[in-house]
């Protein structure tokens, strides 16, 4: 069909836009209709705004279409972004939320209720709220250079919001404003303690390796009779909480922020005891959720100091008995005693467990479970049917019967997208898992996912304990409670910050070399954050300098500190958080001084100050007094911890997540969807300093002058990579791809690969930046400068994105490691991981939204190809990938090009799709039947798109 005076009919390739139009021009027709048909009287409520209902609504779309034009207003029925004002819908899904993040979503009832009181109700009132609680709103604030036209409003400064704000005695307490802020921030933050003070544990075990004569854990990796022991406390929090609280004992008890400020109810529990348990409470849950379940429910303070020294009474009594640790989080441990077990038929090794279990309680007062297995998984999994208070060992003879009730959730390398998928197979327990053929899953998830859960089904697991991980960063952030009135105040919070670094650092001790700061501003339209006190709206901006010889000293730190934040030019009073970052460790430093590490000299360290750092420090060099440690308790201080904890979540991650996941999410954090941040470079600045620091910044320190061809451009960026996915890896694989990333920081990769390497995976070629700091003839010339041009590289290395290349140089290996994550209950897991997404990138500017909001929506990322948005652009990189490929292209490319011309029509860009499209068809006109099924490849792919997005067939 070709009569586009239909508007219905088929669309051919070019005639887009008259499609369009005259679908447009036939609504407007009716719409005419409606209005003549209409009540003459009515009022033009609507005038000015151009509304786009979304979805099922209830009045259905009909009626609340005639409303509008009825009342002046222009319905909109495509959503042209320059055009919309307003949309109208009843629930989103969470790629609208995304889609829809600039403009203002509105409940149909706004139209309805305003025809009624036949006045224009604020839209405000009627913002389309989430979801079930009552408690989460989606906000659709401002998002820098997606907003709509419209007007904006009037914007509120930083001061006079601060003025409001501080204005309460309690805030300037529990502010920036008080001097010792960021030492109490710390000291409350149970994330922060978990994940960084682990770091400073992983150090001490390999230290302690370092020092140890004897190290056998490879020769056990082979043994037959391999003994892993999995240690883990029960309820570690409570168990510690309860041992001065013998009155609670038999009482549901829960650890979460006491009544401070406000109510409690919507802070997490960071810990049950099993009696809660009983009634349904469980760790994570919200005060309040808790409390309805179990109304009895006992809440205690945390107590970080004591947790500290449970951790270290128990990691000695481990290490009396061997070196072979993995230090897996502050309450968990993994052990290789093979060879203290002569006669596992014997049951010798459970007879070690139970003594072990009995050490950790008379010397701890707290009751540890042990798991007894083969291997990493089998124990890990055999500490699940131990708890709680008791042991479990999975005989070898017994594995498939062990294995086949876990469900798969339980499997530590199977994370939430891979659980989602291997459900939607109807897979859901080990046991169901087992009767996949390793082809199925390995066709389905990959070789090595594949193969992961094959053997994962089976019990097998080859992977050695890791003990030999350093530490690559040192950093300390703050991003509640942060306001200043003045300069003054800003020194001195950057001071006490730059205090805490550099007290890290020594604890270690280690120095660096590069020095990131990270500020958090309010972002231009933002209001008070809807958190008390929380950061909101706002900028993320990371610089980073890079010094000529590693320092721990506070002066230099300051001074490079204090200038990065002036070259950053932000305004006092809307700065909302602050960070700094060490990295480039002295590794050398380090061995030199390793046994300051040992946990002895710990001991005997801590008596001899009382400074009241924050636990991590403190395992190495300091103990708090009483008085320290009773300010850690004590209401006031635990009560400036946020009263629900934000997690940050990226987008795709987040869409990945099964529902209930979502939900769950949701009920327990204040949920910060994020996007990939937009890359501007800043390259350090070497600026003459009147009063000479001794390290000076290196003018070559940018990483954006890595090679851009290195061979590990198909790995996403850090801030694109998902969890899940990671964790679901093998975990040699895992490590590979941190180290990866690691090695990506630290510059050492070279600079090409001789062999192909896989194309761009899904996720992050559709994710690309618009950064185009690479003209597309430089990249060209470098893809040329390769040892093989012609066929060494995909389309992936030829182009490799400002933002796969340059951006990946967050240190995964940073407080922040594997052991920890895998260890971290799922919910936590994923909150470490995305709020080390948020880390600053060395050598960088980034520059992030973050609405304030609990389910703000991230920002739409320009579709791109390979970095690549313009037209003109993205047809370069088309004639360099049939260059490259005169005869026949890599097939993932022909993927890569298909997922982002469909996605363009998705975008409504149809027209920018068939330009490309036509192009591609152009150039490979004369390369041959491999071309040309590729290209009558895509061309189908785009059609069906087309159909599925606008309903109509095109003709091609
Ligand atoms: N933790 C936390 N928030 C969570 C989960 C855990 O703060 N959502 C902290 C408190 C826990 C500690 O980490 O006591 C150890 O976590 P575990 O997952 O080992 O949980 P528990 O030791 O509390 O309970 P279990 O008996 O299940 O191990
Ligand atoms: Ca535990
Ligand atoms: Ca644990």
């Amino acid at each position: 069909m070709d009569d586009h005076d239909d508007p219905y009919g088929a669309i051919k390739f070019g005639e887009f836009r008259k499609y369009i139009q005259n679908k447009q021009s036939k609504l407007k027709e009716q719409e005419d209709e409606v209005r003549q048909q209409g009540d003459p009287d009515a009022l033009p409520l609507f005038q000015g705004l151009s509304i786009h209902i979304n979805g099922y609504t209830e009045p259905p779309i009909n009626e609340l279409r005639r409303l509008i034009v009825q009342h002046a207003g222009d319905y909109q029925h495509y959503l042209k972004k320059s055009k919309v004002t307003h949309i109208i819908a009843t629930n989103l899904t969470y790629s609208k939320v995304n889609e829809f993040r600039a403009y203002k979503v509105v409940k149909p009832a706004w139209i309805t209720d305003s025809v009624r009181e036949k006045k224009l109700l604020p839209w405000t009132d009627y913002r389309l709220g989430k979801l079930n609680h009552g408690q989460t709103e989606l906000a659709f604030t401002s998002i820098k250079g997606k907003q709509p036209e419209q007007p904006a409003p009037s914007a509120p400064s930083g001061e006079a919001l601060n003025k409001t704000l501080l204005a309460n005695e309690w805030s300037r307490q529990h502010s920036s404003m008080h001097p010792d802020f960021v030492k109490r921030y710390f000291e409350t933050s149970r994330l922060h303690y978990l994940s960084t003070w682990k770091a400073e544990l992983k150090d001490i075990v390999r230290q302690a390796r370092l020092k140890s004569p004897n190290t056998t854990a490879d020769s056990c990796l082979s043994s037959p009779t391999r003994v892993i022991m999995h240690i883990d406390f029960d309820c570690f929090f409570a168990s510690v909480g309860l041992r001065d609280r013998p009155e609670l004992a038999q009482k549901p008890v829960a650890v979460a922020h006491g009544k401070g400020r406000q109510d409690n109810s919507s802070s997490d529990i960071a810990s049950c005891n099993y009696i809660a348990r009983s009634f349904g409470v469980r760790n994570g849950m919200r005060v309040g959720s808790a409390q309805k379940v179990c109304p009895d429910l006992q809440i205690i303070p945390y107590e970080f100091e004591k947790y500290r020294t449970v951790t270290e009474v128990f990691y000695n009594i481990l290490f009396k008995y061997t070196q072979e640790i993995q230090a897996v989080s502050v309450d968990e441990a993994l052990i290789d005693v093979s060879a203290l077990i002569a006669h596992p038929e014997v049951g010798e090794e459970e007879a070690f467990a139970q003594k072990l279990r009995q050490e950790i309680k008379e010397a701890t007062g707290c009751n540890a479970s042990v798991g007894i297995g083969s291997n990493i998984l089998l124990a890990r999994l055999a500490t699940k049917k131990a708890k709680p208070d008791n042991i479990y060992c999975c005989k070898s003879d017994a594995i498939d019967e062990f294995l086949a009730g876990f469900h798969l959730r339980d499997i530590p390398r199977v994370g939430y997208a891979l659980c989602g998928k291997l459900q939607d197979m109807n897979v859901s327990t080990v046991g169901d898992l087992a009767k996949l053929s390793l082809s199925v899953l390995q066709s389905r998830f990959g070789n090595k996912t594949g193969k992961m859960l094959y053997e994962s089904a089976r019990g097998k697991d080859d992977r050695p304990l890791a003990m030999d991980q350093p530490r690559q960063s040192v950093s300390a952030e703050v991003s509640w409670g942060v306001r200043f009135e003045t300069d003054q105040q800003l020194k001195a919070f950057m001071d006490s910050l730059v205090e805490e670094v550099c007290q890290r650092l020594k604890a270690i001790p280690t120095k660096g070399r590069s020095i990131t700061l990270k500020v958090m501003v309010r972002a231009k339209h933002a209001e008070e954050a809807l958190k008390h006190m929380g950061h909101g709206e706002v900028d993320v901006h990371n610089k980073t300098t890079l010094l000529d010889a590693p320092t721990d000293q506070q002066s230099v730190i300051c001074h490079h500190a204090s200038r990065l934040l002036q070259s950053m030019g932000c305004l006092t009073t809307d700065i909302r958080g602050l960070g700094i970052q060490i990295q480039k460790l002295d590794q050398e430093d380090r061995s030199g001084s390793q046994s300051k590490l040992s946990f002895e000299k710990a001991k005997t360290a801590s008596t001899s100050t009382s400074l009241g750092h924050e636990p991590e420090q403190r395992l190495c060099t300091v103990d708090p007094s009483p008085s320290t440690s009773q300010r850690v308790t004590t209401p006031p201080s635990s009560s400036i911890h946020p009263a629900k904890p934000k997690m940050s979540v990226q987008f795709d991650v987040y869409e990945e997540l099964p529902l209930d996941i979502r939900q769950e999410l949701m009920d327990n954090y204040d949920l910060v969807i994020i996007d990939h941040p937009d890359i501007i470079s800043t390259p350090p600045t070497p600026v003459a300093s009147p009063s000479p620091p001794p390290v000076s910044p290196r003018p070559d320190s940018s990483v954006s002058q890595m090679p851009s061809t290195q061979p590990l451009a198909d790995l996403p960026t850090w801030s694109q990579l998902d969890p899940s996915a990671l964790l679901a890896l093998p975990l040699s694989m895992q490590q590979q791809v941190l180290a990866a990333y690691g090695q990506i920081r630290a510059g050492k990769k070279s600079t090409s690969s001789s062999t192909r390497r896989p194309p761009l995976t899904p996720s992050s070629s559709s994710s690309s930046t618009t950064t185009s700091r690479h003209p597309p003839n430089r990249v060209k010339k470098e893809s040329r400068r390769s040892k093989h041009p012609s066929k060494n590289a995909t389309l992936t290395q030829l182009y490799p994105t400002p933002n796969r290349s340059g951006h990946p140089t967050l240190d995964v290996n940073d407080e922040i490691s594997l052991e920890v994550l895998e260890q971290l209950p799922p919910d936590l897991r994923k909150e470490v991981i995305e709020s080390y997404r948020l880390k600053p990138n060395q050598d960088k500017q980034t520059t992030t939204t973050i609405p304030s909001a609990q389910l703000p929506a991230p920002e739409k990322k320009p579709t791109a190809l390979m970095g690549k948005t313009s037209v003109p652009d993205v047809r370069l990189v088309l004639q360099t990938w049939v260059q490259e490929y005169p005869t026949d292209p890599d097939t993932k490319d022909v993927a890569t090009v298909t997922k982002y011309l469909k996605q363009l029509v998705v975008d409504k860009d149809l027209e920018d799709a068939q330009l490309l499209f036509m192009h591609l068809r152009h150039i490979t006109l004369d390369c041959g039947d491999a071309w040309a099924s590729a290209v009558a490849l895509i061309q189908s792919d785009l059609s069906q798109q087309v159909l599925e997005t606008f309903h109509v067939p095109i003709q091609l």
